[in-house]
């Protein structure tokens, strides 16, 4: 490329090489599974391989796509006792990968720290860097006789590394995309532990290309935006472990697209083998249990079918109001279901696991039959409606709360209450709520 300078005509920098590479973090491999129960072998069998097929699948994923080079940014095992057969499993993958000529940069994080972590493994194939706890480490990525890349990361010596490891990276002089591997807690995410913690000022001070993180489990993609503001990428964890929101969903692997010595995109890429999932079904059509588990067990062949020849474990709410809300409250009823579902749901893989049904539903409140009643709900729905119709009454009820607690009230109504449309809308709403304590439990 050619650039003018003043008078002068020089030759620019040669664009970078295009190449692109695998960002994997939170393996926890051989990890328990949390908060399932009742397992039947198959399932059991099937979430015990599930950590060491899902690593399988980014290995794979690397020699695929003919990935530069392999990035895990920690916990790689689950605690410090590791385990044999995920060790084992783990150092024939890099090997494997080391085979094919890449490269793969490891760092350790607070499930695995390396004082305190067991090792089996005395000595790893060329090409594979696990970087130490000491100081951050620099390796350079050869591709066709040119450097491509330097990737640099620090380990966790100990669980409970609060300092901001981040800090001690920075971008050194030489070519190609800058990476950096850590472990750490970006803007204090909630829900995980306050290890390495950092905020994206601190990453941004680095000047490096890509920072390849781990630690949060939620998938997360800070997207670069030009020269000197890197892609900042939580990966998430390469398999779910637990029910839990984070862990809900597709989870897998990064592949860090470089174009012409720049990164351009990072693409997710599904490596997971079985998914949890959490589905929300209303009741409201539903006419009684054998039509609710007719429509469970519908929604569950969709999440199977949708999650691409995976197995599903499902979580599902039932929600909104309907006649179907009696059954449920019947004590066991949810967790008859549940087995009822179990029987019908295919047992082979891919397999539906049904976990656990959350009953929120609400019974359905006749507000005609109820006016009948000549009871206390039929005076309070009176009185409601009354408040609600009435412009004079809303303001007279504004008033009244407003002075007898303030501190209740002032926020909540402020603005509402010269809003007419607002204000019978929260009538409306508080009208329902307060019918559903007294009312709204009737079958
Ligand atoms: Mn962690």
């Amino acid at each position: 490329m050619r650039q003018p300078i003043g008078s002068l005509t020089v030759m620019a920098d040669s664009p970078g090489a295009s190449f692109c590479f695998v960002h994997a973090a939170d393996l926890h491999l051989d990890t328990p599974f949390r908060d399932v129960h009742d397992l039947p072998p198959l399932v059991a069998d099937a979430l015990r391989e599930a950590s060491l097929q899902a690593f399988d699948s980014i290995v794979e994923l690397a020699l695929e796509r003919r990935a530069a080079f392999f990035v895990v940014a920690g916990d790689i095992y689950d605690g410090p006792e590791r385990g044999l057969r995920a060790q084992v499993h783990f150092h024939r993958g890099l090997a494997l990968l080391a085979s094919e000529g890449i490269p793969s940069f490891v760092v350790h994080g607070n499930h695995d720290p390396v004082t305190t972590g067991w090792s089996a493994i005395s000595s790893w194939p060329e090409g594979v860097t696990v970087f130490g706890a000491d100081s951050v480490g620099l390796v350079p990525v050869e591709r066709d006789g040119m450097v491509v890349a330097t990737v640099q990361g620090i380990s966790y010596a100990t669980r409970e590394t609060t300092e901001n490891l981040a800090l001690r990276f920075r971008r050194p002089d030489g070519p190609g995309v800058h990476v950096g591997v850590l472990h750490c807690n970006l803007e204090g995410a909630t829900n995980h532990d306050a290890y390495s913690p950092c905020s994206l000022d601190d990453l941004r001070r680095a000047r490096l290309d890509y920072w390849a993180l781990g630690h949060i489990h939620t998938r997360r993609t800070v997207a670069g935006t030009g020269p000197g503001d890197p892609w900042i990428v939580y990966p998430g964890n390469s398999q779910a472990r637990s029910p839990k929101p984070s862990e809900q969903s597709a989870k897998g692997a990064v592949v860090v697209h470089v174009r012409d010595g720049v990164v351009d995109d990072a693409e997710f890429v599904a490596c997971d083998r079985v998914r949890f999932e959490e589905i929300e079904c209303p009741i409201e059509d539903l006419a009684d249990p054998p039509a609710l588990v007719e429509r469970l067990a519908d929604l569950g062949t969709d999440r199977v079918t949708a999650a691409e020849g995976r197995s599903v474990i499902l979580r599902a709410r039932l929600t909104g109001r309907g006649e179907l809300h009696a059954v449920l409250a019947r004590p066991g009823a949810p967790g008859e279901t549940v087995r009822e579902l179990r029987e019908v749901s295919s047992l082979r893989w891919p397999f539906c696991w049904w976990d656990e049904l959350r009953d929120e539903t609400r019974g359905v409140i006749d507000r005609e039959t109820l006016r009948g009643r000549g009871d206390f709900a039929a005076d309070l729905l009176a009185l409601a409606e009354g408040t609600q119709l009435d412009p004079a009454a809303r303001a007279e009820l504004a008033a009244g709360l407003v002075s007898e607690a303030p501190h209740a009230f002032s926020a909540v109504l402020d603005g509402i209450v010269g809003d007419d449309e607002r204000f019978a809308r929260l009538v409306e709403e508080a009208t329902t709520v307060a019918l559903d304590s007294v009312a709204g439990d009737e079958p």
